[in-house]
C-alpha cells in the first residue's frame, strides 16, 4: 500500500506523466494520481472522478503543466468519505459530513447518520450491506461503528440474528465457493468479539450468584456464538464466564468443579467436534449444573441429562431462565 505521506511510487501504466518536470515535482511535492488513490481506497478510478465531479472531492492543489495530484490531506478526506459510505451513509451526505469534520479527524458518523440510506432499502439492509462492504475493505473502524450502533439501537439479540449471522453465513459460503476470504472471517471475528466484549464489560451487578460457563467443544475453533451469548446475557444482567475455543472436556469439568456454575453451555459448529457423550461427566458434579448444547455440529441423539437448543433466542431465554431471570 502506498503511503501518501511519503509520496509512494507509481508506474507509467497508472497514467503517470513522465519526464524531468515530474521527477522534480515528485521530489518537491509528490502527491498521488487518480489510479494510486483509487487503489488505496479500494474503489474504481471512475468512482473517484465521479466524486470529484459531483461532490468536489478532487485534488485541491494545482500544478501547472502536470496532471493534478491528490495531496495527503485530500486522501485523508477521501478516506473519511469512504468510511462513511461503508457505514451506510449516502455519498453526498458523506462528503458533506467529512468536510465538516475536517480531514485528519477520526471518522465519526453519529449513530443517527448510520440510518441514512436509500429509502427503498431500509436501515437494516443498509447496515448489513455497509458492514459487508466495510469487512471486505478491511475497514475495522467502520465495522465497529456499524455493529456498536446496532447493539445500542436494537440490542445484542437483534444484532446477532439479523445483522451478524446473515453476514457470517454469507462470508462462510463465499469462502466455501471460492477458497478465498478467510482473512475476512478473521477480521470480523476480532471486531465482533471486541464490540460484544464491550457490552459484557458494562455489567456491574449480575442477578445470578452461581456463574454460567460458556465453552466450545474440544477441538472446536468456532467460538463467536459464545461472545454473542455473553453479550446478550450481560444485557439481561447475567454474568457468564467464557472459556472460548477448543476446551478439552477435562478442563471444562475442572472449571465447573471449582466454580459451581448454574449452567454450562457448549457450542459445536462442525460435526468433527459434536460428540455430546463426554459432557455427561458434568452432570456428576455437585451441585449439578444444567448442561445445554447448541450449534449445527452436534451429531446423534442428545443424551438424557443434556438439553439441546436450536437457535440464538432459544439459547438466551433458556439460560436466562436457568440463571433466575
Ligand atoms: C468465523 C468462521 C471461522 C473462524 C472462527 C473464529 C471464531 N473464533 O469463532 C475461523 C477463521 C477460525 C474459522 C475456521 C475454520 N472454519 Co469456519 N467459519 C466461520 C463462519 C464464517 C462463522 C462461524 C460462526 O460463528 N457461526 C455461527 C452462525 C453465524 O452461523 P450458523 O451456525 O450457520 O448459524 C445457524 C444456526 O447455528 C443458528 N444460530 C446462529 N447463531 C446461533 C447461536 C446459538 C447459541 C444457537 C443455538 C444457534 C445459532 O442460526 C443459523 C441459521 O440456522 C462460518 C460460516 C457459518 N455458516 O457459520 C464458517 C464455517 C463454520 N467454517 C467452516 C470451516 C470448514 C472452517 C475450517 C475447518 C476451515 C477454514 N475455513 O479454515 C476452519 C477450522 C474449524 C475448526 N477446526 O474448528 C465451514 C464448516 C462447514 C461444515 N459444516 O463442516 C463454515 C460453515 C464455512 C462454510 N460455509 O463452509 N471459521
Amino acid at each position: 500500500m502506498i503511503n501518501p505521506a511519503q509520496g509512494g511510487t507509481q508506474s507509467a501504466e497508472e497514467g503517470e506523466p513522465t519526464g524531468e518536470s515530474t521527477t522534480l515535482m515528485s521530489l518537491q511535492n509528490p502527491g498521488l494520481t487518480v489510479a494510486a488513490v483509487a487503489r488505496r481506497l479500494g474503489i474504481a478510478p471512475a468512482t473517484l472522478r465521479t466524486w470529484d465531479r459531483r461532490y468536489g472531492l478532487g485534488p485541491t492543489e494545482h500544478c501547472q503543466g502536470a496532471h493534478r495530484r491528490y495531496s495527503a490531506k485530500d486522501v485523508a478526506l477521501l478516506e473519511q468519505v469512504r468510511r462513511l459510505i461503508n457505514s451506510g451513509v449516502a455519498p453526498g451526505e458523506a462528503a458533506r459530513a467529512a468536510r465538516a469534520a475536517g480531514a485528519g479527524q477520526p471518522p465519526s458518523p453519529p449513530p443517527a447518520q448510520l440510518a441514512v440510506a436509500p429509502a427503498s432499502l431500509g436501515a437494516e439492509k443498509a447496515s448489513l450491506r455497509g458492514l459487508a462492504r466495510a469487512a471486505y475493505a478491511f475497514d475495522t473502524g467502520a465495522c465497529r461503528l456499524i455493529i456498536t450502533d446496532s447493539i445500542e439501537k436494537r440490542g445484542v439479540v437483534w444484532t446477532w440474528e439479523s445483522l451478524l449471522t446473515p453476514l457470517l453465513i454469507e462470508v462462510g459460503a463465499s469462502w466455501a465457493a471460492s477458497g478465498q476470504g478467510v482473512e475476512v472471517e478473521h477480521l470480523l471475528t476480532q471486531v465482533i468479539e471486541s464490540c460484544l466484549g464491550a457490552v459484557e464489560a458494562r455489567l456491574r451487578t449480575p442477578i445470578n450468584v452461581r456463574p454460567v460457563l460458556l465453552a466450545s467443544a474440544p477441538d472446536e475453533l468456532h467460538s463467536l456464538t459464545l461472545a454473542a451469548l455473553a453479550g446478550a446475557l450481560a444485557e439481561r444482567q447475567i454474568e457468564v464466564r467464557v472459556l472460548g475455543q477448543r476446551v478439552p472436556t477435562e478442563a471444562l469439568v475442572k472449571t465447573a468443579q471449582r466454580s459451581g456454575p448454574i449452567a454450562v453451555f457448549v457450542w459445536s459448529q462442525i460435526s468433527d467436534t459434536g460428540d455430546p457423550m463426554p459432557l455427561l461427566a458434568l452432570r456428576k458434579i455437585r451441585p449439578a449444573p444444567t448442561v445445554v448444547i447448541g450449534g449445527p455440529g452436534w451429531i446423534g441423539a442428545t443424551p438424557t441429562g443434556v438439553e439441546r437448543v436450536y437457535d440464538f433466542t432459544e439459547a438466551v431465554s433458556r439460560i436466562s431462565r436457568i440463571a433466575g431471570e
